[in-house]
């Protein structure tokens, strides 16, 4: 199986909605650069197709998602338009294999931030927009298992997302310390706080924009960056109504 076929198996389990073996149970030598080459085939299929890239994501950057789902790696994937969720919207269980949800902090810069040597003072200095948001995840492996080389091929699992309309950036100073609950049919489920990412959520961008840098990319102007989830993910299914509250805006979907 080369690398073009490994795409191929994953495009497949997202369309079926069927869950395939981690791709390390067969090429037991696929490395983690394997997986950033297949997760760009994934996204030159998606861009060949009319799709459009409107950012990043970064995952596994808090302790509470590294015990998550085993991995200890940070990680980075895309975001499609397509995977946008508008607020309060219904979701349809059918157009996920195993879904989750979690709290996320998104991050809109109003330039261009690229290079190996990207500092947080450049990302502070580059700050358009800073809000509630959370991440949709599916991840196409059996029983939600993986190594980290399987989870960067798989797109990090990224399934769709949904950003708030409160601009936090005036809050900089307090934004960390933020409480937040994440509630599944009016129960919390879990609760966290941005600084449970890497110590300061801004310090993710940094890390995307030098993680794109490798590959000679930067973070665009106007592009959505999800900073990774503040707590562990929680599952989802028909009939659940979901709600991450954050002070002044709470974000929400149901399922059907
Ligand atoms: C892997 C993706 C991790 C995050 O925010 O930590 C991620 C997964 O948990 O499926 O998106
Ligand atoms: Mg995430």
């Amino acid at each position: 199986m080369n690398l073009n076929e490994v795409s191929e198996k994953l495009l497949r389990a997202r369309k079926e909605k069927r869950a395939m073996a981690p791709i390390r149970a067969e090429l037991k030598d696929f490395s983690v650069s394997d997986g950033y080459k297949v997760q760009n085939l994934l996204l030159e299929q998606a861009l060949g197709e009319g799709q459009k890239l409107c950012g990043y994501k970064m995952g596994l950057t808090s302790k509470a998602k590294q015990i998550d789902v085993g991995v200890t790696d940070p990680i980075r994937g895309f975001l499609l338009s397509s995977m946008e969720c508008e607020k309060g919207s219904t979701l349809s269980r059918s157009s996920y294999i195993q879904p989750r949800v979690e709290p996320e902090l998104a991050v809109v810069l109003n330039q261009r931030v690229g290079g190996r040597e990207v500092t947080l003072r450049d990302v502070v200095g580059a700050l358009q927009f800073v809000s509630p948001a959370l991440e949709i995840l599916d991840s196409r492996f059996e029983n939600y298992k993986f190594s980290t080389p399987d989870v960067v091929a798989d797109n990090t699992s990224a399934a769709g997302f949904m950003v708030g309309t409160t601009n936090l950036v005036s809050q900089l100073d307090s934004i960390r310390l933020l409480g937040i609950s994440l509630k599944k049919n009016g129960i919390i489920v879990s609760t966290g706080c941005p600084a449970a990412v890497l110590g300061d959520p801004l310090l993710s961008v940094v890390a995307l924009a030098r993680s794109l840098a490798e590959e000679g990319r930067a973070i665009e102007k106007g592009q959505i960056i999800l900073t990774g989830g503040i707590t562990a993910s929680v599952p989802f299914d028909v009939g659940d109504w979901v709600e991450a509250v954050w002070p002044g805006e709470t974000l929400t979907f149901r399922v059907s």
